[in-house]
């Protein structure tokens, strides 16, 4: 759809809705500002490609910008020499972005030296204590391993370990008796010579996230994200978000984190930047090899960024259906939004096109202690072994549309939306529980409301 096309359909939505698109008025959003799920940002599209959007507020050269950035996000790396897209591996979990980020979509909760199906990846530490951070604070490398597992090589090069996936079924029920099962992952993870990883390596499996709409969360004010944040729980109501703080290669210092499952990666640049690096073997400027060397041009990482950064957001369907609007209020009553915030704002921002947006990602950024359940051990920055972020919920209901098969929850263990709901735990407990204890007919609005967005 083009730029004018999304306004003019925007436009119609909103006025048949008959109401304003920005709610000023400070009381609830009305159904067609939660329709502009992305802002200025949003588009109309439940197709497989609704992640895949420019932003339809892009200034005709911002338009062409991102155009470079997709075609170096869906570029497949090979081994250096070569004239284009030189300086895949040694070691890589993939060849390029889009492989593991279908469609710009989340990947495949799949393991394996064979498989390139958009696999997840396995990040790795020492226990903190046990050697020398690369940062303060940061995940202590395992020598020999690093903090990733690289489970590919390019010819004539042994990967540095194999990594099978398989799953644990683990029995439950709902408060109505109605039963069901969750699954646990179970890794075996192998050195060249086939002996198992030592029991004193940390490891996180993780699949890869879905990418639009990242400008958006990236241009919220660090002090909203403080000020949102309630560490000691001071409010009482159980919920303790609290931010992860990490080092930012490009200004050389800690900063807040907010992306990655663990808040891991200061911002859009870096994680681009490191992407390259530990993803794909491809090294840049502010990720580089360790002569201090690297492969990719600077604008070349750049357009890459603006392009995650400047990605459209969908809007959510069926606003006016009866039992959205019921799953709505159960998703309130259920302290759903204690963590996942329907609304958020951006201040100002590079992009123009990012600033002064009111948008509905359903996430704080913050990080919560989600149970013995969901617990990698593994730290990560300030985050501890039983911190995730809060999982933003915008174009939950396409995500088996945009990759059919896609599953949920930082390692995908979850095949359904109800599914992640029941590994909720820690602070999310009581959210988990209202949910499990409640009626067939309200779960069901509550799904259907998810699968709306
Ligand atoms: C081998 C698979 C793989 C490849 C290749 C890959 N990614 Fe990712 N990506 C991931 C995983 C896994 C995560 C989650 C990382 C974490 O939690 O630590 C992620 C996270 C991200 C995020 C953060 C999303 C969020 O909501 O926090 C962005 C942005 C991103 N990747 C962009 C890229 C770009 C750009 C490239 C190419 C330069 C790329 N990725 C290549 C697997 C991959
Ligand atoms: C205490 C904070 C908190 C509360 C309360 C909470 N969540 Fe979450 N939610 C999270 C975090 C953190 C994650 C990411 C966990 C992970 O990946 O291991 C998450 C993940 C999810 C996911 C998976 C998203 C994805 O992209 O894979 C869904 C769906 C979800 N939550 C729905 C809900 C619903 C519905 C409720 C209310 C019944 C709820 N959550 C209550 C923090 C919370
Ligand atoms: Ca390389
Ligand atoms: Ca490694
Ligand atoms: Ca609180």
């Amino acid at each position: 759809m083009s730029p004018g096309r999304a306004i003019a359909v925007a436009s119609a939505l909103v006025a048949s809705l008959g109401a304003a698109a920005c709610d000023e008025g400070g009381g609830g959003d009305d159904l067609a500002a939660v329709a502009l799920a992305g802002g200025d940002l949003t588009i109309f599209d439940r197709s497989s490609n609704a992640f895949r959007m420019p932003a339809p507020n892009l200034s005709d050269e911002e338009a062409r910008r991102h155009l470079d950035g997709d075609a170096a996000f869906e570029a497949a790396f090979v081994t250096a020499p070569a004239p284009v897209h030189a300086g895949l591996g040694p070691g890589f979990n993939h060849f390029s972005c889009t492989g593991c980020h279908p469609r710009d979509g989340r990947g495949m909760a799949v393991a394996g030296s064979d498989t390139l199906l958009s696999p997840l990846l396995v990040r790795v530490s020492l226990a903190p204590g046990a050697g020398d951070p690369a940062y303060p604070g940061g995940p202590v490398p395992v020598p020999g391993l690093g903090t990733q597992i690289q489970d590919h090589a390019v010819y004539g090069q042994a990967p540095e370990a194999s990594v099978a996936l398989t799953w644990d079924e683990v029995p439950g029920e709902y408060a109505d008796g109605t039963p069901y099962t969750l699954r646990r992952p179970r890794l075996d993870i192998r050195l060249p010579d086939g002996s198992p990883l030592g029991d004193e390596v940390l490891t996180s499996p993780r699949i890869p996230s879905p990418v639009f709409g990242l400008g958006l969360l990236e241009a919220v004010p660090e002090a909203a994200l403080e000020a949102a944040a309630d560490p000691d729980d001071a409010d009482g109501d159980g919920i303790s978000g609290r931010v992860n703080r990490v080092w930012n290669p490009r200004v050389g210092a800690m900063t807040v984190g907010r992306f990655g499952w663990k808040a891991n990666t200061a911002d859009l640049a870096a994680q681009t930047a490191g992407a390259y690096l530990n993803d794909m073997g491809v090294s840049s400027q502010y990720a580089p090899d360790d002569d201090g060397s690297w492969e990719l041009a600077d604008d070349v990482v750049a357009d890459t960024t603006f392009y995650v950064q400047t990605l459209a957001v969908p809007a959510p369907h069926d606003l006016g259906g009866a039992d959205v609007a019921r799953g709505e209020r159960a998703f309130r009553q259920m302290g759903c939004d204690g963590c996942h915030t329907p609304t958020l704002e951006t201040g100002p921002h590079e992009i123009g096109a990012l600033a002064g947006q009111r948008f509905h990602p359903y996430t704080d950024l913050l990080l919560h202690d989600m149970g013995e359940g969901l617990a990698d051990g593994r730290p990560d920055g300030e985050a501890d072994g039983r911190e995730w972020r809060t999982s933003p919920l915008w174009g939950l209901g396409l995500t088996q549309t945009v990759l059919p098969g896609a599953t949920y929850l930082h390692d995908g263990r979850a095949r359904t939306v109800s599914e992640a709901i029941l590994w909720h735990g820690g602070e999310a407990e009581p959210a988990r529980e209202a949910f499990r204890t409640a009626d067939l007919r309200t779960r069901a609005a509550l799904l259907a409301f998810l699968q709306s967005r």
